[in-house]
């Protein structure tokens, strides 16, 4: 998949872009009180919906590859033993979606992104990353995001490889923003110089997207 992909319209896409575009559950309240644990505007589910733009790729490990391109001093193509053999690492964290759902206390296994960005060494220059995924789908995010110790390159929820649904047989997890910003299905990682907006960024979604400051849309 390249940059060029463009999923297709829904009936979704439609909606949130429409979201967008009225500033639908915008609270208005920005700061997170020491004692909060659900962010403004968030509603609490126990059960985990599946959101995407509606193709849910089926990706063989056989065939699987995950690549790391642009500003590194050590670009790599892994394959699925490849990537398995990186340290492997566990995550207990909470999922907050633009949608308004949240849901507490998530047990992930992977590979931190940490870890990784020993591997590829970014670049100086590198700011930021474009996240790339088997459906087509974007997202971007600084790389002081992605570099944040929560985030993981998931690969097992609660003990068990991660569903085809949710993005298996690996997505990220970065959860301290908006789990738009968790591509599914994850297939390249790019190290930009500069931001450059992804699929929902680019539909009225907010760069940056962080839940505790309603990060919900973008102000233009
Ligand atoms: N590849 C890919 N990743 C994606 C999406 C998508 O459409 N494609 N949707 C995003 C959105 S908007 C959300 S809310 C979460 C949903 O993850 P879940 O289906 O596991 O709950 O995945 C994010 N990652
Ligand atoms: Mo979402």
């Amino acid at each position: 998949m390249t940059d060029d992909a463009h999923p297709p319209e829904t009936k979704l896409t439609t909606t949130k872009r429409r979201w967008a575009a009225d500033g639908k559950f915008l609270t208005g309240r920005i700061v997170r009180p020491e004692d909060e644990r659900l962010p403004p505007g968030q509603h609490l589910v126990k059960d985990w919906p599946v959101l995407d733009l509606g193709q849910q790729p089926i990706i063989r490990t056989e065939s699987w590859r995950l690549d790391i391109t642009g500003h590194v001093e050590h670009p790599l193509s892994l394959d699925w033993a490849t990537f398995k053999a990186l340290p492997q690492s566990h995550r207990l964290s909470d999922m907050h979606c633009v949608t308004t759902w949240s849901r507490y206390d998530n047990r992930w296994q992977g590979v931190t992104t940490r870890d990784l960005l020993d591997q590829v060494m970014p670049k100086a220059e590198a700011s930021h990353v474009m996240l790339t995924s088997y459906d087509g789908y974007t997202t971007n995010m600084p790389l002081a995001d992605f570099a944040s110790e929560d985030a993981i390159l998931a690969t097992e929820w609660e003990g068990q490889p991660i569903g085809r649904t949710h993005g298996g047989p690996m997505r990220l997890v970065v959860p301290h923003l908006y789990l738009w910003k968790s591509a599914k299905w994850l297939t390249r990682i790019d190290f930009r110089e500069g931001d450059m907006p992804g699929f929902w960024e680019r539909n009225g979604y907010h760069m940056r997207g962080d839940p505790w400051r309603e990060e919900r849309y973008s102000d233009d």
